[in-house]
């Protein structure tokens, strides 16, 4: 009779494989962000074959402070209490050993009141354009403040994104600033949120206490490196027919 924790020893593989997934090497990635460029529109960022994963919402929302975190990186996207200093595309390029395997692009917010009319319909303009054209785009992180929930701005991008998140874009949706709510407001928040996003991907965010940070940048790194997606580790289970029905089951 073989152990019922342990595959016989033929099965075993031969090298033992990592447990992935592995939030060190993703964490160990994205510290390689450095700025590459900005950009006030589309027209003037680089064209790139790397996967871009976009960070959008409104103004304020946490997007900056976001990439600083899983970047960390204090002062690489520009984060501040003044919502709107975030006002062109900033791409942040990632990749070990100088090959550049992916981008972050930091986008400027929507919504704030004071920003005149002109400038929030150019960057309407920029953002959607930006999102239903660049050819690289993987995937959009929506950051939204769970007090405020998913706006109607909000709504509009996710119309705008739907037709390529049909056709496979990623999409995730973090609920920032979560240390700012206790546990009955969290799972409410979340459940709020996950019905408005029709079924998408939702998670609590906070910079401050590092509430999700590996489980985002987890999701990060599989967009940008899909053909390395781990193998999961072969379950311990023994073969049925190596299983002793009569052994006791343990406690
Ligand atoms: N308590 C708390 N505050 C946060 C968190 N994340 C961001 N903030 C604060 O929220 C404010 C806005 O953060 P930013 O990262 O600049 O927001 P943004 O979405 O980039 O804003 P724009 O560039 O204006 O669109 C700053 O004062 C941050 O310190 C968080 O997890 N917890
Ligand atoms: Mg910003």
């Amino acid at each position: 009779m073989t152990s019922s924790t342990s595959l016989p020893s033929s099965s075993q593989p031969a090298a033992a494989a990592p447990a992935l997934p592995n939030p060190k090497i993703a964490m160990g990635w994205l510290h390689t962000a450095k700025f590459l460029t900005t950009a006030p529109e589309l027209k003037h960022l680089p064209r790139l074959e790397v996967p871009e994963i976009a960070f959008v919402g409104r103004s304020n929302a946490g997007k900056s402070t976001c990439i600083n975190t899983l970047t960390q990186q204090h002062r690489l996207a520009f984060a501040s209490k003044t919502p709107g200093r975030t006002q062109s595309i900033n791409l942040f390029s990632l990749g070990k050993q100088g090959v550049t395997d992916a981008m972050l692009a930091d986008l400027p917010g929507y919504g704030y009141a004071a920003v005149p009319k002109e400038a929030k319909y150019r960057w309407q303009q920029v953002m959607g354009n930006y999102l239903q054209t660049r050819d690289n785009l993987k995937a959009v992180v929506l950051l939204c403040d769970p007090r405020l929930g998913l706006t109607e701005l909000d709504e509009i991008l996710l119309d705008v994104i739907r037709p390529r998140v049909v056709e496979g874009l990623k999409f995730l949706v973090l609920l920032t600033k979560s240390d700012k709510l206790n546990k009955t407001e969290a799972a409410k928040a979340l459940s709020i949120v996950r019905l408005q996003a029709g079924g998408g991907d939702v998670k609590l965010f906070s910079a401050l206490k590092r509430q999700g940070v590996e489980e985002v940048a987890q999701h990060l790194w599989d967009w940008a490196h899909p053909s390395e997606k781990p193998v999961k580790p072969a379950k311990a289970v023994p073969d049925a027919e190596e299983a002793d029905p009569s052994a006791p089951a343990e406690s």
